[in-house]
């Protein structure tokens, strides 16, 4: 069994090893194929009809393969990365914990010897220290992939008048944790699409539930701006923190589906849809490029996964499910 650990039960050694394989990879050519098929699966979303036409889902965001595909690609690259030593695990960063920090930027994540740092805003973000930055040599970004730089601006993001200056917090994850459906027709990235999925994916927003106390986007998305740079566009495992952060929202929802196999024993496999939905998001389809269906990924015992510190059912008070109505919200 692979036991995947969160960053804080790291030895130096094995932050070492760790960060040594992920240069490794970049090396022999294989890290630029994640970024490929990351980048891939996104394409039809960048047309501004997609979500009107079912044949244009995007493969792996936006719908209930989100979890799925992320779990498919991260047991992907774990394989590799223990081609160059055995005893790796892909580690976990709980943005949870950090969010309570009073400066989330100097916790340890960001450390030389493991992340590498922020960016320096008065040279374009350019990631300056640690093992990832360009200018040590070993990690070069393909230039039509974003590169040839790694960019952060921890905490920076601007548009409009939302700033994502914050992490995710307690409260936030609850509100996850707590739902009791998958997901739910038009299982889409609607504010208004309520259910597990669409609330950890991050599109549920203060438009869609009054519950939600902070500006913009929500739980994995907002991780995505939060770190900002390389993490922004399609190709944001160009940041080796992609990894990192994908670890944690898969061991939540490994958590999620501990809960619910105990809380809701009815609603097995906790996945929707079964049949008759978008291309790519059902449960036997296969994910793209991965051989692997949605179905082969439900239970991450079998994939040989476990996650240290699980949360247990107790933690959270589990909801039966209660309409957020779009004629109120908004
Ligand atoms: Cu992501």
């Amino acid at each position: 069994m692979n036991v995947r650990k969160s960053i804080t039960s790291l030895s130096d050694d094995e932050k070492k090893t760790f960060v040594n394989a992920l240069v490794e990879l970049k090396k022999r050519g294989k890290y630029d194929h994640y970024v490929h098929w990351h980048h891939h699966v996104m394409i039809p979303t960048v047309f501004p009809y997609e979500p009107n036409d079912p044949n244009y889902r995007n493969g792996a965001h936006r719908g209930p393969a989100f979890l799925p595909w992320h779990r498919a690609f991260l047991k992907a690259v774990e394989n590799d990365l223990q081609q160059i030593d055995k005893s790796i695990t892909i580690p976990y960063w709980d943005w949870v914990a950090d969010s309570k920090l009073s400066d989330p930027k100097s916790a340890p994540i960001w450390d030389k010897n493991f992340m590498g740092g922020d960016g320096n805003p008065a040279n374009t973000n350019v990631v300056e220290t640690g093992a990832f930055s360009h200018a040590n040599g070993n990690w070069n970004i393909v230039m039509d992939e974003d590169g040839p730089e790694l960019r952060r601006s921890l905490g920076r993001f601007k548009a409009g008048n939302i700033t994502i200056d914050s992490l995710p917090s307690e409260e936030d994850l609850r509100l996850a944790m707590s739902e009791a459906f998958y997901d739910v027709p038009n299982s889409n990235n609607s504010p208004f699409t309520i259910g597990f999925r669409n609330r950890l994916e991050g599109w549920i927003t203060k438009r869609g539930d009054y519950r939600v106390r902070t500006d913009g986007s929500q739980l994995h998305n907002r991780v995505h701006l939060w770190v900002g740079g390389s993490m922004m566009p399609m190709t944001s495992p160009n940041d080796p923190v992609f990894f990192l952060h994908h670890c944690y929202v898969d061991k939540i929802w490994s958590d999620w589906q501990e809960i619910q196999k105990q809380n809701n024993p009815d609603a097995t496999p906790h996945y929707v849809p079964i049949s008759g939905g978008p291309k790519g998001h059902n449960l036997k389809d296969i994910l793209n490029p991965f051989s692997m269906t949605v179905e082969d990924t439900l239970d991450n015992i079998k994939l040989g996964i476990v996650y240290e510190k699980t949360m247990k059912a107790f933690d959270f008070t589990v909801f039966s499910w209660r309409p957020v109505s779009p004629f109120w919200a908004d």
